[in-house]
């Protein structure tokens, strides 16, 4: 297969300043004809990227061209053009009802959509399908009235009204130049959640949110998410909404979250239908982050695009940071950040510690969908937080001024937002650049030495960047970290917390007036996206998690506390739990903290996460019984009447989705879920008392969650009563499977695999197949059985959507990479299935890419 490269970026040969689409939209077989206006800014032919369209007719300046007037070879439309300027005419008929790898226009639940990021519009019609070629579009649509009522496209529209026969049209036009990626089409039986939002300059935009007609009311939260991310970008970051409508429409099938086209965003109705009884609070929460999330995109990624998609995390990474800036002020910050980092550590820290590591700008791809990854997105954003923390607010938003005043209607690059906040925020980036280029996690130690006489301590720090895949010997990097001191005796802060700018391979920083031996607390507010190796001692973890005022390094410290207790439990079997036991019970018994954080930072870490830590030689049973064991000895240790009466006392029925409220649900049910430790009698009737009196998805989910783990009699009568109640709504139907492909009780691959069966199971939807077998893949327990079922199962399925949809498929290698941690049996399985799957026959680029580079 063919590598595409960083280096080998060439502009294009020709502009594209205006395009006009007509379609005559059909299912089975809809007609796309452009007219492009195209003019010479370089050397050669004109170049168009087509996949899987029917070519009816070529013109050039409407004369049309025979069959050796062009060529038309491995994907690629060459037309030679003498001239300097040309409108060039194509007409190609298309197949939406067949399209199963969901890019290009395709059929959902009866209705017309697209899907062009990465590369899907060359899967509508020819055009030069990269993110440099900025045009104006105009649309028209032409379609049966009854079947598809509405009709959608980017921009603001223009016209509309019957045809003959039954059909009608509709026509948009888009004044913002833009890629072809942000291009979109709906046609569709729809209804909108309709409301207006007046912008900073008093303009009137109508909002509109489009779903099955039966849905309106589930798009309430997203159309307040909606507006105030609009309110909300105008007042941190100057940013103004700039076309007369804003319109989401919600699709069952879809890859991935959401798109933010111009003006035209679509979603995966996960992440737009929500209430109570169908959504969980993290469901919710979602819902607003990627509501926001694509709003944002309106200015990073659509008013400012990427020149080419190694600049990807130039939108994503910054769009990921703004979003998470936007769900902190809307909610918790505090527990917001654990969120954040916990997600970052489950997925990019992965991601970076093995065969698939890249950097945040990679340097090559094969499949560059392939790329929409955890260390583009999350390490991205990561990078951007650490240059606002560098920076400061005030020279932050100079910088992103600056950057928005420069490359307005442009196609940037990752370089040239450096630029503008270094010239904006007035700083030198230079080293901070290579958080861009150099892959891996960097380690950080610090060492605290304590001069009782003289009163001072030192603390020694060194970083060092692993080896990645095709990266070695790396330079430092610029680190901030945030650092504290705590007395030990007196508890409180000796001093305030310090910015320090770690640059070198190792440093020192010294303290004066330190008048009582102190503890260390280091990357507070996790201001750098860094391991930190300390000697610091279980006490000290329990001091922190009691005093420091730090709300995510608290949290560190209790989660640190966990981790050490488990990976000795797995290394040596040691079972000491004491110091640990005392400090969730006092963190409980604290009536200052609030809910949600202190149901956060007694979480244990999961399977995962310890496996992670281990790094090598992994025994995943060995790991399952070891936190289990952990589990019982907090249920036993802090004592089971005290979590029943912590359970007791926050299920109060009252339902609100305020940030108190869903801070008492969370910790109720990590209470609940301690109280299950050993599945008593007790703990079952009262986990099964709570499903039934659920008025909430919250809590129905995670009774039924801690139920499939049993075989107690209650787990059928549960499992069975949720299938009744939402067999009719795919998305809570979903949540059945996953819990049930989370399980890890008896027979759990044999019940996992006979669900695979199942009517309502279908690999079509993508959400669908991820509910049951992503879920699975991600149970390390069960995905990483001795036997190796687990390893077969997941692999036939993913072979087995391969064939039909590449991009999801390609997403199930990543657990299979992590071959290399395991113990060698298992290794060998893992490595196994690896070369099966790049053996297969037709097995597509995608899928290629990933398994090859997990083998290496
Ligand atoms: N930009 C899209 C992701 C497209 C993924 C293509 N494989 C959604 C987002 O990040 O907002
Ligand atoms: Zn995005």
């Amino acid at each position: 297969p063919t590598i595409t490269r960083r280096e080998d970026y060439a502009p294009p040969a020709w502009r594209i300043p205006d395009i006009s689409l007509a379609f005559d939209l059909d299912a089975d077989r809809t007609r796309v004809r452009a007219v492009l206006k195209v003019e010479r800014a370089g050397d050669g032919p004109l170049v168009l990227d087509g996949d899987d369209l029917d070519l009816k007719s070529v013109a050039v300046d409407g004369r049309v061209l025979g069959e050796g007037d062009y060529t038309l070879a491995d994907g690629k439309l060459v037309i030679p053009i003498p001239g300097d300027a040309a409108t060039v005419e194509t007409l190609v008929e298309i197949a939406p009802a067949a399209n199963t790898k969901l890019m290009g226009l395709y059929a959902s639940g009866g209705n017309l959509c697209t899907q062009c990021e990465a590369e899907g519009f060359r899967r509508i019609t020819f055009f030069p399908d990269r993110p440099d070629v900025l045009s104006r579009y105009s649309v028209e649509l032409k379609a049966d009235k009854a079947r598809y009522p509405v009709l959608l496209s980017n921009g603001n529209p223009v016209a509309s009204g019957d045809l003959a026969d039954g059909r009608h049209f509709a026509r948009w036009d888009d004044p913002f130049p833009k890629p072809c990626y942000l291009f979109a089409v709906v046609a569709g039986d729809l209804r909108a959640l309709e409301d207006s939002f007046e912008t900073m300059s008093g303009r009137h935009v109508k909002l509109g949110i489009w779903v099955r007609p039966g849905d309106v009311e589930k798009c309430r939260h997203a159309m307040q998410a909606l507006k105030d991310s609009m309110r909300w970008d105008e007042v941190h970051y100057g940013r103004e909404y700039d076309l007369e409508v804003f319109n989401i429409v919600a699709v069952d099938d879809f890859n991935f979250g959401a798109m933010e086209n111009k003006g035209l965003n679509v979603f995966n109705s996960k992440y737009i239908l929500a209430d109570a009884e169908t959504a969980t609070d993290a469901d919710f929460d979602a819902v607003a982050a990627v509501v926001a999330h694509e709003y944002f995109h309106n200015w990073t990624g659509n008013r400012v695009t990427c020149r080419d998609w190694f600049q990807l995390s130039l939108k994503e990474g910054l769009t990921v940071f703004r979003d998470q800036s936007f769900s902190a002020d809307m909610g918790s910050p505090a527990v917001k950040r654990i969120e954040d980092v916990r997600a970052l550590r489950a997925a990019q820290f992965q991601e970076d510690a093995g065969p698939l590591a890249h950097p945040v700008r990679p340097e090559s791809y094969i499949e560059i969908s392939n790329f929409y990854t955890a260390t583009v997105y999350n390490k991205g954003a990561e990078v951007i937080r650490m240059a606002a923390t560098l920076l400061g607010p005030e020279n932050y938003r100079k910088g992103t001024d600056l950057y928005f005043a420069r490359h307005d209607g442009e196609a940037a690059t990752v370089e040239d937002w450096v630029k503008a906040l270094e010239d904006g925020g007035g700083t030198d980036f230079g080293q901070f650049r290579l958080w861009y280029s150099q892959a891996g996690t960097p380690s950080v130690t610090a060492d605290l030495a304590y001069d009782a006489a003289a009163k001072s301590a030192t603390l020694t720090l060194a970083q060092a960047v692993p080896d990645t895949p095709g990266q070695s010997k790396k330079a430092p990097m610029h680190i901030p970290l945030k650092i504290a001191l705590f007395g030990r005796e007196s508890g409180s802060l000796l001093g305030p917390e310090q910015l320090f700018q770690l640059r070198s391979a190792s440093a020192t920083m010294t303290f004066e007036n330190v008048g009582e031996p102190p503890v260390l607390s280091i990357n507070r507010g996790f201001s750098a996206p860094v391991t930190v190796e300390t000697k610091r001692s279980a006490a000290d973890f329990a001091f922190l998690s009691a005093h420091d005022d730090d709300p995510f390094a608290r949290y560190e410290a209790m989660q640190q506390l966990m981790m050490d207790r488990l990976v000795d439990a797995v290394k040596t079997g040691g079972t000491d739990a004491a110091p640990l036991v005392e400090a969730v019970g006092r963190t409980i018994r604290n009536q200052a903290l609030d809910h949600a954080f202190i149901g956060e930072s007694i979480l244990l870490p999961t399977e995962t996460m310890v496996a992670e830590r281990l790094g090598a030689n992994v025994d995943p049973d060995a790991v399952h019984t070891a936190r289990e064991g952990l589990r019982r000895a907090l249920l036993e240790g802090v004592g089971r009447e005290t979590w029943a009466a912590l359970h007791a006392g926050l299920s109060d029925g009252v339902y609100d989705l305020s940030a108190d409220g869903k801070g008492r649900r969370r910790l109720k049910n990590v209470a609940l879920g301690y109280l299950f430790a050993d599945a008593d009698d007790g703990a079952v009737a009262a986990a099964e008392a709570q499903y039934q009196a659920a008025t909430n998805m919250t809590d129905r989910i995670a009774a039924l969650g801690l139920l499939v783990d049993t075989d107690a009699p209650a787990r059928e009568r549960v499992l069975q009563d949720f299938y009744e109640r939402f067999k009719g709504d795919a998305l809570v139907l979903d949540k059945w499977f996953t819990a049930q492909a989370l399980a890890t009780g008896e027979g759990a691959l044999e019940k996992a695999i006979a669900l695979s069966a199942h009517p309502d199971f279908t690999i079509r939807n993508p959400n669908r197949f991820r509910s049951l077998v992503g879920a699975l893949a991600m149970n390390q327990f069960v995905f990483h059985r001795k036997d190796g079922a687990g390893y077969r199962f997941v692999a036939d399925k993913l072979l087995e959507v391969d064939a039909i949809n590449p991009q999801t498929a390609a997403r199930f290698i990543a657990p299979f990479g992590r071959w290399r941690r395991m113990e060698d049996a298992r290794a060998a399985m893992m490595r196994a299935e690896l070369e099966r799957i790049v053996a297969a026959p037709g097995v597509s680029r995608d899928t290629f890419e990933m398994a090859s580079k997990s083998l290496a």
